[in-house]
C-alpha cells in the first residue's frame, strides 16, 4: 500500500504582534525600520510566511495607521517575495473597524480572522518587568482584564466577506476548541473556501490552555469538523515554544516562531534577539526530523494564494 507522501512544512514568522511591550525585551521588534528587518531576515532564515503588525517607532505602541502599515507592507515586499499575512486583530482596545480596514486597503495574500470572541488577558505580563519604560504599556496590559477581544459572528462575516471579495486566504485563528465549530458553520454557509489554514493559538489567558493533550485534541476536532485536508499550524507562546512547535508538527503541522508569540530562544528563558533567530532554531529541528521545509512559492502553492502580484501596496 502506497502511504501518502507528507507535504513540505510551511514556517511562518510572527514578527512583533501586540502582545509584548517593550519593557519585556530590547530585542522587540518596533517602528517600521525593526520590523521590515526582522521579516526580511526571519525570510532568509526559512520563513515562508510572516505575519504582520505594526508598531510605532521607538514607543513601539500597536497601531492601525494604514500609511504607516504601507510602509512597512512596501519594505518587506522590495526586499523579498515572503508572502505577507497581515493581523486583523490588530492590538486589544482598536475597533473592529479600525483592525479590518486592512483588507480593503491592501488586500494581502493572506490575512488573519479571529474565530471568536474571548477573554485575552495580558495584565499578568505587567509581572515580568520592574519599570515599564514608557507610559502606554502598564495601562495597555492592564485594561484587557475587564475587557474582551470583539469577533462575533457579524464581525467574522464581514471579515470573511471582504476577504472573499478581494482574495484574501483567511488564517483562522483558534484560541479555544468551540472555535473550530465556528469555522464549520461558516464554512456551511459557503463563506470558507477551501483550503482552510488554521492557526491554533493555546495558551492564552482565557482560552484553551497549551498542552499536549489540547494540541492532539484541537487537530482531531478540526479533522472531524472541516476534513482531514485541513492545513494547521500552531502558536507555542512562551519558553515552551519549540516543544510544543515539534510535537505539533509531528501530528501533521505548520509552524509558527515569531516575537509576537515568545520572546526566548530556548526553555531556559534567554531572549531571542531577532526572529531570524527563532525561525533558524525551529528549522534546524524540522531538517533533523528528515522534514523539508516550504519556500514562500510554495507556501502560495499550498495555500492557492492569489499571488504577490495581486495585492493593493
Ligand atoms: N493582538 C491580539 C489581540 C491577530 O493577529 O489576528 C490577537 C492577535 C490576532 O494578534
Ligand atoms: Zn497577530
Amino acid at each position: 500500500m502506497s502511504k501518502k507522501r507528507r507535504e513540505k512544512t510551511i514556517i511562518t514568522a510572527s514578527i512583533t504582534g501586540a502582545i509584548h511591550t517593550p519593557s519585556m525585551s530590547p530585542y522587540l521588534p518596533k517602528g517600521k525600520d525593526e520590523i521590515i528587518q526582522n521579516a526580511v531576515d526571519a525570510w532568509k532564515a526559512g520563513a515562508a510566511i510572516v505575519h504582520i503588525h505594526a508598531r510605532k517607532p521607538v514607543t513601539g505602541e500597536p497601531t492601525s495607521d494604514l500609511d504607516y502599515f504601507r510602509e512597512i507592507l512596501n519594505g518587506i515586499k522590495e526586499q523579498c517575495n515572503v508572502v505577507i499575512g497581515i493581523t486583523t486583530g490588530g492590538a486589544l482596545g482598536m475597533t473592529v473597524e479600525e483592525r479590518f480596514a486592512v483588507l480593503s486597503e491592501f488586500q494581502p495574500e493572506m490575512a488573519t480572522c479571529n474565530a471568536g470572541t474571548s477573554n485575552f488577558v495580558l495584565s499578568e505580563l505587567t509581572k515580568t518587568f520592574d519599570k515599564p519604560q514608557f507610559d502606554w504599556e502598564e495601562p495597555f496590559l492592564l485594561r484587557t482584564y475587564d475587557s474582551f477581544f470583539k469577533n462575533t459572528f457579524a464581525d467574522i462575516e464581514h471579515a470573511l466577506t471582504l476577504m472573499n471579495e478581494h482574495r484574501i486566504r483567511p488564517e483562522f485563528e483558534v484560541f479555544d476548541l468551540g472555535q473550530i465549530n465556528t469555522v464549520a458553520y461558516f464554512r456551511r454557509k459557503g463563506l470558507v473556501k477551501d483550503p482552510i489554514y488554521i492557526q491554533f493559538v493555546p495558551g492564552t489567558l482565557g482560552g484553551i490552555p497549551l498542552s499536549n493533550d489540547n494540541i492532539t485534541f484541537m487537530i482531531k476536532t478540526a479533522q472531524q469538523l472541516l476534513g482531514s485536508d485541513i492545513r494547521y499550524s500552531l502558536v507555542g507562546s512562551g519558553r515552551r515554544m519549540f516543544r510544543a512547535e515539534t510535537f505539533h508538527v509531528l501530528q501533521g503541522g505548520n509552524v509558527r516562531v515569531g516575537m509576537e508569540d515568545s520572546l526566548y530562544i530556548n526553555i531556559q528563558g534567554e531572549l531571542a534577539r531577532n526572529n531570524a533567530e527563532q525561525v533558524t532554531k525551529i528549522k534546524s529541528i524540522l531538517e533533523l526530523l528528515d522534514y523539508e521545509i516550504a519556500s514562500s512559492d510554495e507556501a502560495r502553492e499550498m495555500l492557492q494564494l492569489k499571488g504577490v502580484d495581486k495585492v493593493n501596496f
